[in-house]
């Protein structure tokens, strides 16, 4: 379908209507409403129109899921053909459905070594929930009963149930709803712009920053920590790369303790980073108990997550556990783990992971660096397929625009208004392009988000703030 063979939307009866009822996530509804939603309704590669005919450069992937692009019939067929066939079937109960069993022996195939259970939820947050479950639930098998901690780092998303965005460190989601949980406690990011010490090296900030993880520990009383959970790479938080340094120090200070260690890959999984997961990237590098996965294994058609479970915890938990009372009506839902199988198997087939790490990324890494030279722009950074930029007043001098300004979300606006999707999260603006994007797509990106860096730089002159 040719965007000209568009059925007619109604934009104005659709935005009347998503203003009277629909409730958005993560949003002010009624400044929404006065200027009202853009509505999407057609994706194909890395492109989506909206209802008025704009077509837009997806530099975010959906909501950094979209890994293989839209318009993939593959994975449409595999839908169809498993509604057709047994549209939904539980696995409570001593049954199964063909493609859990199948999606099951599919991931400890591309998962890293030690990998061989999984726990299926339908989002990354229920994964994370049921991370803290199975983490504490080990523990007591284990008779160490009081190793209820986890520890978690500032700033770190993991979803928006009360486990996830406990866990997580948003403070504005703390703020709300009385959070976090007890028993769960954070330590500051891997930030070098903002904890960082004038003159010191990468390499000793990614030490100090994992140092307080221990102290952190030796603090509580390491009998009392069950694990410690982060993102390789932060996402939601803004393209946050550590130092090459950070991770390792991260799992040394965890083997010393005998510390779980929880990698959260729901945005770096399923080769965002041109690696199966984050954490085997060799810039990352670890090697976690247990992974929370969500997004790209389905690249976002159908909900699905989990909890890929390490041989460690899954033998205790499989010969001393006897009932893990923990599930969701859809764990294992077929029709999403056939779409999952598809998607799997397109990743593996077509080589994408491997032309990511060998092409792509390094691409969009060049490309993107060219837009140190605009003159708000400082700071760019890039690992796999996730890349950030800072926006400053001066970048000499490092000094940013007031918070209160919003420069970020006015930036967001006119990439939208040029075609492009991009993230503010405060001072930074962040992409994560579907995986499968191509040269000539991320010059055309890279143009449209210039473009972009120009127009707000337009308003800042005329507001007479730069
Ligand atoms: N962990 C990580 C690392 C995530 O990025 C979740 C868990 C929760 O997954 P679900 O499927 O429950 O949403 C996420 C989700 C953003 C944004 O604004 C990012 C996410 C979700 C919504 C918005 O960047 N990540």
């Amino acid at each position: 379908m040719k965007p000209n063979d568009l059925p007619h939307f109604d934009t104005a009866a659709l935005r009347a209507k998503d203003a009277a009822h629909h409730l958005h996530p993560f949003t002010d509804t009624k400044s929404l409403n006065a200027a009202g939603s853009r509505v999407i309704v057609r994706g194909e590669g890395v492109r989506i129109w909206d209802s008025e005919g704009n077509e837009i450069i997806d530099g975010m992937s959906g909501l950094w899921c979209v890994n293989l692009g839209y318009g993939r019939q593959d994975l449409v067929d595999a839908a169809t053909r498993q509604m057709q066939t047994l549209p939904f079937y539980n696995a409570f109960f001593k049954t199964t459905t063909a493609p859990a069993a199948e999606l099951a022996a599919l991931l400890p195939q591309v998962a890293p070594p030690g990998f061989n259970h999984v726990f299926f939820t339908n989002s990354g947050s229920e994964g994370n929930d049921t991370i803290i479950r199975l983490v504490r639930r080990y523990w007591d098998l284990m008779g160490q009963p009081q190793r209820k901690t986890l520890i978690s780092r500032h700033n770190a998303y993991h979803g928006s149930t009360l486990g996830g965005a406990s866990l997580g460190g948003m403070s504005g989601m703390h703020e709300q709803g009385d959070l976090p949980l007890p028993g769960i406690t954070h330590i500051d990011q891997p930030y070098q712009l903002q904890h960082g010490k004038p003159g010191e090296s990468a390499h000793d900030f990614g030490l100090r920053a994992a140092g307080w993880l221990e102290a952190k520990i030796l603090e509580l009383g390491a009998d009392k920590v069950a694990a410690f959970i982060g993102e390789p790479v932060q996402g939601a938080g803004g393209v946050i790369i550590p130092p090459a340094s950070y991770w390792p120090e991260i799992q040394r200070i965890c083997d010393k303790y005998g510390i779980l260690l929880i990698s959260d890959e729901v945005i770096c999984g399923f080769g965002r980073l041109g690696t199966w997961f984050g954490c085997q990237h060799p810039h990352i590098n670890f090697r976690p108990d247990l992974i929370t996965f969500a997004k790209g294994v389905t690249s976002g058609y159908l909900p699905l997550g989990g909890v890929l479970v390490g041989d460690r915890v899954a033998k205790v938990l499989i010969e001393q556990g006897g009932d893990f009372n923990h599930g969701f009506t859809y764990s294992g839902h077929p029709t999403c783990c056939a779409v999952a199988i598809a998607n799997v198997s397109a990743l593996r087939a077509e080589g994408v992971v491997e032309r990511v790490a060998a092409d792509t990324a390094p691409y969009l890494q060049q490309q993107f660096a060219t837009l140190s030279d605009h003159p708000l722009v400082g700071d760019v950074d890039a690992l796999g397929m996730v890349a950030g930029l800072v926006l400053y007043k001066d970048k000499a001098s490092r000094t940013l625009f007031p918070a209160d300004l919003g420069v970020g979300y006015t930036c967001r606006d006119h990439c939208f208004k040029n075609g492009v999707v991009m993230r503010a999260v405060e001072e930074r603006m962040i992409i994560a392009p579907p995986l499968v994007i191509t040269h000539a797509e991320i010059d055309e990106m890279i143009r449209r988000i210039r473009r972009s860096l120009d127009d707000t730089l337009s308003d800042l002159r005329l507001k007479g703030l730069v």
